[in-house]
């Protein structure tokens, strides 16, 4: 087989790139490990960028996060019962967030990926890249028991943190930055309405507490727990205690219901520097992973194929190489404030080790928040994606 550019990984990164590509007349085959079922059904982020929401339309596939997801103007703090709104729509000059889940944008990608005839295989095994750093990369790979071979002009890593491209680079040519955290969230969802229209983010003596959700019947709540967490040791009706203790506020209460998914996510910060090695080219979680409590995950994955894409076409359109090769630097100017962003809502709002040094500055820190319209624009602006011309 062969195509101009080869795409390692099924997730957003790979399938919104596929998207990115054919819209251009590049061609390019998808590989993704897992069955289809699998991939639709993993629920992960929520929180889409405006960024995000104006790249799935632009690739004409946000017709139904219009129509099912939640448009999100603002978010909320709370500590000690106290609860500050962010205008986050007015502080930006008209930026906004949505709430969809990631699995219905890869439902969505895949659908019209596959109605537009792409080339999108599913469970394959024994993914192996070569020739990265020659004008010929190719793929080999194993589909329906039998042994293939993608020849191409460019590789794509979008495969995820576990994945097989980033160990393909050399070592010596990497510099990773790696900080494990001593967090971990448990997440559940719930077949609950939610009692609230704009994301909570809590403070609290027992830690941090975020109240999320997914439509008007489905609630996605975490709580912050140890990073080595048994999710086993967490009754339903423990977790609902915690969150109802850590959500208090007058005339305010949770809303509970049967929880049908829960899971523990230990955090990390991981950085990969370059994300590039001769034609292979890495994007999303196989690149870098930002702690959860930004939001920023799956936005940055977006963003990197957004620039990938635009480096391509430039390429085969112009013959022009500068985007290929400053691909990297562009990515990781937002991937590293993302990091930083991400690790600024830990300090702020999760129980840290320090004891009462850290949660009297946590405390005068979300007090200054409270009261200050330019500490909340300052959240603001990151939180819901700084513009794309950031990234020239
Ligand atoms: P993905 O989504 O991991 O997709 C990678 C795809 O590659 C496939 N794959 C392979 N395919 C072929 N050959 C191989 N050898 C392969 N190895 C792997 C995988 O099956 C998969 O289909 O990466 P991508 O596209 O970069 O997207 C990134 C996002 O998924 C990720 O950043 C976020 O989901 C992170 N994340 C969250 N981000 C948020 O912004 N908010 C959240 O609440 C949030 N919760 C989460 C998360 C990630 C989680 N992980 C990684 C377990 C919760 C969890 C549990
Ligand atoms: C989610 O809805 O899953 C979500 C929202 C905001 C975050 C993290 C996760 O910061």
């Amino acid at each position: 087989m062969r195509t101009q550019v080869g795409i390692v990984g099924a997730g957003p990164a790979g399938l919104m790139l596929a998207h990115l590509l054919e819209r251009e007349g590049i061609e390019c085959v998808v590989l993704e490990a897992r069955d289809r079922p699998y991939v639709e059904a993993r629920v992960r982020a929520g929180l889409l960028e405006q960024n995000t929401i104006d790249l799935l339309d632009e690739v004409g596939v946000g017709e139904r996060m219009h129509r099912e997801g939640s448009q999100q103007d603002g978010v909320r703090f709370r500590f000690r019962g106290r609860t500050c709104r962010i205008d986050v729509h007015a502080l930006t000059g008209g930026r906004r967030t949505m709430i969809y889940g990631q699995q219905e944008i890869v439902k969505d990608l895949i659908g019209s990926w596959l109605g537009k005839g792409g080339e999108l295989r599913f469970e394959v095994s024994g993914v192996a890249l070569s020739g990265i750093d020659g004008e010929r990369p190719a793929i080999d790979f194993v589909h329906d028991d039998a042994a293939m071979r993608l020849d191409c002009d460019f590789v794509a890593g979008c495969d995820g943190f576990h994945g097989v491209c980033r160990p393909a680079i050399p070592a010596s040519a990497l510099t990773i930055t790696e900080r494990p955290l001593p967090f971990g969230w448990l997440g559940i969802l719930a077949e609950a309405t939610p009692h609230t229209d704009e994301l909570i983010y809590a403070w609290h003596e027992h830690g941090f507490a975020l109240y999320s959700f997914r439509s008007q019947q489905v609630s996605r709540l975490y709580l912050q727990v140890p990073a080595d967490e048994d999710a086993g040791a967490w009754s339903d009706d423990r977790i609902w205690s915690e969150l109802q203790r850590r959500f208090a506020a007058e005339g305010f209460e949770v809303g509970e219901g049967p929880i049908v998914d829960k899971g523990v996510t230990a955090m990390r910060s991981f950085v990969c520097d370059p994300m590039q090695h001769g034609r292979l080219f890495l994007a999303g979680d196989a690149a870098h992973i930002v702690p959860p409590t930004g939001a920023k995950g799956l936005n940055l994955a977006m963003n990197d194929v957004r620039l990938l894409a635009d480096a391509l076409v430039r390429h085969y359109r112009d013959g022009d190489a500068t985007g290929l090769e400053t691909y990297s630097e562009r990515a990781l100017r937002r991937v590293w404030l993302a990091q930083d962003f991400s690790e600024d809502v830990i300090r702020l709002l999760h129980k840290l080790e320090g004891g009462t040094y850290e949660q009297a500055t946590q405390l005068a820190r979300l007090d200054h928040m409270f009261r200050s319209e330019a500490a909340q624009r300052a959240f603001a602006e990151v939180y819901a994606g700084v513009p794309p011309t950031f990234d020239f």
